[in-house]
């Protein structure tokens, strides 16, 4: 892979693009949101599609010139609806927030009500925080993981639910570890009268591969984004029963996008024609196994997991029992440096902040897809607990700096 049509005109990019490469090349990629496309997944996003306006969807564009367009987007929305077992899918949504953001906007009015989890117990941006446009044109009230288990309180989703009286009732998580329980929580949004948004952003691949229970047909949305647990490029779905394809339709367009970002579609439809080969199925197994195998080593190592494991594809760490001088920040620099790369987290019952947090999620997406397998996870878990137990420790570091190469060299990426 080279970048010499752009290092032909504009150096200064081609030598970031370069450096970007080398460095998913040369480090673990553990931001449990990541993952690495194939070279067919870069080839079709990087196409002449870039140059299209599709505004509409197959068959009703308001341009001309779509022919490709149009066969382009059905593939990716006939390849989704197999994937996925939906009534209807939506494949335009530029991120899993502007997902969210279509349904909110079709079922709501301004000032309605959305339940959604807390961000710091596992939620999103996109579910209701006050810095985000949710958190700003609804009202919104937000449930919690048990303190003791680290589980998903559904006893007080529940009461909240018929407290607060909500017209949404939002699932689906960005740093849960553990299975949903969907029919639960549609219960809950049945008993009340609301509408149940599954947000399955993190677990898209997972639920496609049918590794991890699947809220489509139970929930009355649900949303993903296309680019962490399946390997489809950037970008978000909706999807949802028939009778409510037009008003997601409007809702994406036009309601709060204009052209849709047609060589995305195409690196969808090539990521999900990919995620439907026997294959996948094993990647997303293996996923999970790496993840069990890295949280097991971890806890071996004294760290203390949210909730004591994992179902899924990450491990949220809680860096206070064990480590209460050194914050999620810290130890995510000292991983950087290292060449571990994952992100400083807000846990349940947080007691710093988001900038400075108390957590470290971890997540084996990228690490399975380019051949990790448990034993080398159980390496990268104990390179992990090494840096956090010395972050300021240089030698410590140059030593797994030096592990953390030969990982890398004998996994390697885009050969
Ligand atoms: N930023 C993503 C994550 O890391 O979970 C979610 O949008």
């Amino acid at each position: 892979m080279n970048h010499d049509q752009v290092r032909a005109s504009d150096p200064a990019v081609a030598d970031a693009l370069e450096g970007e490469l080398h460095r998913q090349e040369t480090t673990l990629a553990m931001i449990a949101s990541e993952n690495h496309v194939s070279e067919a997944v870069l080839d079709a996003q990087s196409s002449v599609l870039t140059n299209k306006y599709a505004e509409g969807y197959p068959g009703e564009r308001y341009y001309g010139g779509c022919t490709y367009a149009d066969e382009v987007e059905t593939l990716a929305i006939e390849r989704a609806e197999e994937l996925f077992g939906a009534e209807h899918v939506n494949v335009q949504p530029h991120s899993g927030t502007q997902a969210n953001q279509a349904v909110y906007f079709a079922m709501c009015e301004p000032g309605d009500k959305i339940l959604s989890l807390d961000l710091t117990h596992g939620g999103h941006l996109s579910h209701g925080h006050p810095a985000n446009f949710v958190g700003q044109f609804y009202e919104i009230e937000q449930y919690e993981v048990d303190p003791e288990t680290g589980y998903l309180d559904y006893e007080g989703m529940t009461d909240l639910a018929r407290e607060f009286d909500p017209d949404v009732i939002v699932s689906g998580y960005s740093a849960y570890p553990r299975e949903v329980e969907w029919e639960r929580i549609q219960e809950v949004a049945d008993d009340v009268g609301a509408y149940h948004l599954a947000d399955i952003a993190h677990i898209t691949g997972l639920v496609a591969a049918g590794v991890h229970d699947s809220p489509v047909g139970v929930a009355d949305f649900v949303t993903g984004s296309t680019h962490k647990t399946i390997r489809a490029g950037r970008g978000g779905i909706v999807m949802c029963d028939a009778e409510y394809a037009d008003d997601i339709d409007a809702a994406v367009f036009p309601g709060g996008q204009g052209g849709p970002l047609m060589h995305n579609v195409a690196g969808k439809a090539v990521g999900f024609a990919e995620a439907l080969e026997p294959e996948f199925q094993r990647y997303a197994e293996q996923t999970v196994a790496n993840a069990k195998a890295l949280g097991e080593t971890l806890a071996d190592h004294g760290l203390s997991l949210v909730s004591g494991g994992t179902d899924n594809h990450l491990v949220l760490v809680d860096l206070r029992p064990s480590h209460p001088d050194t914050t999620g920040g810290e130890a995510e620099e000292a991983l950087e440096a290292a060449g571990i790369v994952l992100n400083g987290n807000t846990v349940p019952g947080e007691t710093r902040s988001a900038f400075n947090p108390s957590g470290i999620r971890a997540g084996t997406p990228a690490l399975t897809t380019r051949g990790f397998d448990e034993a080398e996870m159980r390496t990268v878990g104990d390179c992990v607990a090494r840096v956090v137990d010395a972050p300021d420790d240089e030698d410590v570091i140059a030593e797994v700096a030096d592990e953390v190469e030969a990982l890398c060299a004998a996994n390697p990426l885009y050969e």
